[in-house]
């Protein structure tokens, strides 16, 4: 298997500054060594620039919109040659908003892109529910092709993905207006209480199943706030009560075991806020786990 990293050192979809240096804590937490000792074949692409001029407060709920755009454009389009190459995208965030883009180009590939969105938020708002206006809330619902016309239509196409191939983990912070969406398209949510209820094991057997069915393609988008704040300490909206490292581990190996991930994402690692980079190693622990380092 070939690897693409592709960094994106984007910290404007959220209001605290420094997840734009998670592509570097990742990379320098080891993530390339423990790949190739894997004996995959990693290319490194490089971080794509990210415009920095002072932030934009036009009329609408959505912070940075037009920095957020562009640097997603590019994402896009990276992905989208790389995926045309038959490689892995491999991609490192940066905030979540980045997941526009990462969809955005890996999703006209297939004709039922799944999506394993493993977070403790849902990301499914609009500019309409945004409490906060930050976009990071929003790249599941944009991709979903609601929201504004240039998240939806990024990339010239719309939707990208299709309500019934998400699968949600992890999640126990809950807009109303997400809540209002999740039950009105059906996707399929494991909150934290029905992990506590079945188990990790019967939760991802679950989802890959669900997932084998209808899917010919799985994107895992992995939040590193779907971890609880006590493992996972660097990141921007901490939320109590979230996966530990081991239910993380074991999802991942299952993911492996299971071969259905066809494209990631590690998102949200905060080196500022991190507790000596804890936190990106612990994407770098999940990535080796992910890549079948159990299988090896
Ligand atoms: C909140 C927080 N739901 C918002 N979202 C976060 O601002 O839309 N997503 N932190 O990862
Ligand atoms: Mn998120
Ligand atoms: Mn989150
Ligand atoms: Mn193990």
């Amino acid at each position: 298997k070939k690897i693409a990293i592709i960094g994106l050192p984007m910290d404007l979809g959220q209001s605290r500054r420094g997840v734009d240096m998670g592509p570097s804590a990742i990379r320098y937490a080891g993530a390339i060594e423990r790949l190739q000792g894997l004996h995959l074949e990693v290319e490194d692409l490089g971080d794509i620039s990210v415009q920095r001029e002072a932030q934009t407060t036009d009329a609408t709920n959505l912070k940075n919109l037009s920095q957020v755009v562009q640097a997603n454009s590019k994402l896009a389009e990276m992905v989208d040659r790389t995926v045309t190459k038959g490689v892995f995208p491999l991609v490192f965030g940066g905030d979540h908003s980045i997941a526009i883009g990462t969809l955005a180009g890996i999703s006209k590939h297939y004709q039922n892109l799944g999506v394993i969105w493993y977070d403790a938020h849902g990301d499914l708002n609009t500019e309409e529910t945004s409490p906060s206006g930050n976009i990071h809330g929003m790249p599941l619902a944009a991709s979903l092709g609601m929201g504004h016309d240039s998240l939806t239509k990024l990339h010239g196409y719309v939707p990208k993905v299709k309500p019934e191939n998400i699968v949600v983990i992890g999640a126990r912070s809950l807009d109303p207006g997400e809540r209002e969406l999740i039950r009105e398209k059906g996707i399929r949510v494991y909150t934290m209480h029905e992990i506590d209820r079945l188990g990790m094991p019967r939760v991802m057997e679950d989802a890959i199943n669900y997932l084998k069915e209808r899917t010919d393609g799985v994107h895992l988008s992995l939040d590193l706030d779907g971890l609880d704040p006590s493992e996972a300490p660097g990141v921007g909206t901490p939320v109590l009560g979230g996966l530990t490292y081991r239910e993380s581990h074991l999802a991942m190996e299952m993911l492996a075991e299971a071969d259905i991930i066809t494209s990631a994402e590690f998102v949200e690692v905060n080196p500022i806020l991190d507790d000596k980079n804890k936190t990106a190693s612990m994407a770098v622990g999940l990535m080796g786990s992910l890549f079948g380092e159990k299988l090896k």
